[in-house]
């Protein structure tokens, strides 16, 4: 079967997170080769998930594997919120104003986010730079051949409005500034698009991540009709403290969620650290975020058109915890 788009098909690929090493091991699985220092496929394209940066050990080199292949339309990316969180770290409330505030304030939290991405690139300031520039031009969401692709939830009511607006799903930087306000479009948009939907946990009671986060929230999934419960729309590792699994959504939490139907194209998302061997959720939906950089896999699915998706589709790599020594690792050049 051959795609409107002259292609067999598209392999997407999970949140990548610095395990640039792996990244290249996984695309060479699939049958891509370099050419040139490109990643390519004689007839088929990548497309990535975003939440490319941050935590591993090799952000450059997983930038650089999925710039190359999208700056020669060998690839196709969307945005993921660890992209729009060190966007939101480098640019100022008011551009021209050196002494306003980031747009992502740079707390101790929120720099231990970043930090593996920004020493790597410590001595490569111009590289960086320029690295945020291309994060600008990666949309929040795509539609093609039949197929969606979102970081994290796809949320028709604010999708349409924003592809009314920005209609090959790029922002600006208006857009961007706009987005660090709560209760904004922009921020609606961004919030829903590359984090999902977070339901608040009650007065007092938190989860403390594997990670080592403090959270108040946990992230809900979009899959459930009529859900009823927290423990029907849970999706994370992190279990639920003092089993709230069993607790009533409220009307006003059951007004915060979305819902895609299993009418609707598949749809492709990364973002929720699952873990284990890849599964599908509902038949229309692949989650490839399986942990990665916590030793989990890079986890691509070989899509070749099905509307209905199919488990034995996807194919993943093991991360080993040197990553460098990855089997079949070669060293990709960085110039
Ligand atoms: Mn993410």
């Amino acid at each position: 079967m051959t795609l409107a788009s002259g292609l067999d098909g598209y392999d997407l690929i999970g949140d990548v997170h610095g395990c640039g090493a792996t990244l290249a091991v996984l695309l060479e699985k699939m049958g891509y080769t370099q050419c040139d220092g490109i990643y390519c496929h004689p007839r088929r394209k990548v497309i990535f998930l975003g939440d490319l940066i941050d935590r591993g050990p090799h952000v450059r080199q997983a930038l650089a594997i999925a710039r190359r292949m999208v700056e020669a339309d060998q690839a196709l990316i969307v945005m993921g919120n660890h992209e729009h969180n060190a966007l939101s770290y480098f640019h100022r409330a008011e551009s021209d104003d050196d002494d306003s505030e980031w747009l992502r304030p740079h707390t101790p939290r929120n720099h231990r986010v970043i930090k593996e991405t920004l020493d790597q690139f410590q001595q490569r300031p111009e590289e960086w730079e320029d690295y945020l520039d291309w994060f600008m031009t990666m949309p929040l969401c795509l539609e093609r051949d039949g197929l969606r692709v979102v970081h994290a939830c796809w949320d028709e009511a604010l999708i349409r409005p924003f592809l009314e607006r920005y209609p090959d799903g790029r922002i600006d930087y208006a857009f961007l500034k706009s987005s660090a306000s709560k209760g904004s479009f922009a921020h609606r948009v961004m919030d829903r698009l590359t984090r999902g939907v977070q339901v608040t946990l009650p007065e007092g009671v938190v989860i403390r991540s594997s990670d080592g986060f403090t959270r108040h929230a946990f992230r809900a999934h979009f899959w459930a009709q009529h859900p009823l419960t927290y423990g029907d729309v849970v999706f994370q590792p992190d279990s639920l403290p003092d089993d709230l699994e069993a607790r009533a959504l409220s009307a006003h939490e059951r007004s915060q969620l979305s819902y895609y139907g299993l009418d609707e194209p598949p749809l492709f998302i990364g973002h929720y650290w699952c873990e284990g061997i890849p599964a599908l959720p509902v038949p229309n939906i692949a989650c490839l975020d399986y942990s990665a950089v916590k030793y989990g896999r890079l986890v691509a699915y070989r899509w070749d058109g099905e509307s209905r998706l199919d488990a034995d589709r996807f194919v993943w790599v093991r991360v080993m915890p040197d990553e460098q020594s990855q089997k079949n690792f070669r060293e990709f050049d960085l110039l």
